[in-house]
């Protein structure tokens, strides 16, 4: 057995840092003998001990189900659980959705399932449309591995590896709340609703506006996953509220779109933009300042979690149930230096 720490609840240390700074809580990758994940965050939770096995007994076919194709988040678990699958001697296969959509993932679910592979990893695209594929995915004898999302009751899954999304949603109003210490309306932009991963990170941001009396919370837009719908609401949204100081984009592409409508707007200068993950576009927006701050999940560490798991679960080793992943936070200050190595991939 390998064994190695995974700090839980890492996102909680970078409520105490300032903005310019950046974490050290991305776990080491597991290597023989142990290796520990380090925050800067002494009063952090207990951390969550992970133990990963060290071979597979027999190549494992497992089947990796992405949110949606072509997501850097999602290409980035993916090259985390191939690496991970060569050092067990497995097999991992992975496709994903066109669009971040359960009409178009169930399909691909159930086809998997049919062919009752050892083990699925999955990031479920809706709460309620992908219980019950899940459950006769379960019921046909796959082992179920939820990574990222999860759904109603998760009761059917071996594991569920995720970031901490609510955490993350409150340590991007902390952001905001820096970056404009006089307060102001600021507002969020999701993708839709049903979808737990940024559901709780919306939940965690609009509490924590909630408990600051100097900050106006303003109605969360749903851009459906989509750059362009969601520039179209940022520029409708700057024209009913052009006094809006703060936005938290919730995700990967209404990071983009948000953006970019803040840029059209003119408005670079004084709207604030704090959002989560890492792709390439929104580090250039970093670097270009129509984004201040980046909250980068570790989408390797997920899946090279995700391929430890399944194999434990099948191999009869130690499982652990819930696991939960740390942040980095990218600024201006360390998109060159400390933050560069938690951008996500475009390709493995
Ligand atoms: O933010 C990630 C992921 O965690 C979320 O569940 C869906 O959106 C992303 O894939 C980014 O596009």
């Amino acid at each position: 057995m390998r064994h190695t720490l995974l700090k839980a609840a890492v996102g909680v240390a970078i409520l105490t840092l300032p903005i310019s700074a950046c974490t050290s809580s991305k776990p080491e990758a597991p290597a023989s003998g142990g290796a520990a994940a380090s925050t800067a965050d002494p009063n952090a939770p207990a951390a969550t001990t992970v133990t990963v096995p060290a071979k597979a007994s027999k190549n494992y076919n497992i089947q990796f189900l992405q949110g949606v194709a072509g997501d850097e988040f999602y290409i980035s678990m993916q090259c985390g659980a191939e690496a991970e699958a060569a050092n067990l001697g497995v097999t991992v296969t992975t496709q994903g959705p066109q669009k971040f959509d359960p009409t178009l993932q169930k399909p691909i679910l159930d086809s998997v399932t049919a062919a009752t592979p050892d083990a699925i990893l999955i990031a479920p695209t809706d709460v309620t449309a992908m219980q019950g594929p899940l459950e006769a995915a379960a019921a046909a004898g796959t082992k179920i591995v939820l990574v990222d999302t999860t759904t109603e009751d998760p009761s059917y899954a071996t594991s569920a590896i995720a970031s901490d999304n609510e955490g993350g949603g409150k340590a991007a109003f902390d952001a905001i709340a820096k970056l404009n210490p006089a307060g102001g309306k600021v507002m969020v932009m999701s993708t839709d609703p049903g979808i737990s991963t940024v559901d709780a990170r919306v939940k965690g941001f609009e509490d924590a506006v909630k408990s600051n009396p100097a900050f106006t919370y303003l109605p969360v837009q749903y851009s459906h996953n989509d750059p362009a719908t969601a520039s179209n609401l940022m520029s409708s949204a700057l024209q009913k509220d052009p006094d809006i100081v703060g936005v938290f984009a919730a995700n990967l592409f209404s990071a983009e779109g948000t953006a970019t409508g803040v840029r059209q707007a003119g408005k670079a200068e004084t709207v604030k933009v704090v959002s989560f993950d890492a792709g390439p576009n929104q580090v250039k927006a970093l670097q270009e300042g129509t984004v201040q701050a980046l909250v980068a999940q570790q989408p390797g560490i997920i899946g090279q979690y995700g391929v430890d798991m399944a194999v434990a679960a099948l191999d009869g080793g130690q499982v652990t149930p819930k696991v939960q992943t740390g942040f980095t936070i990218i600024t201006k200050d360390n998109v060159n230096g400390d933050g560069a190595d938690a951008v996500y991939q475009s390709a493995c």
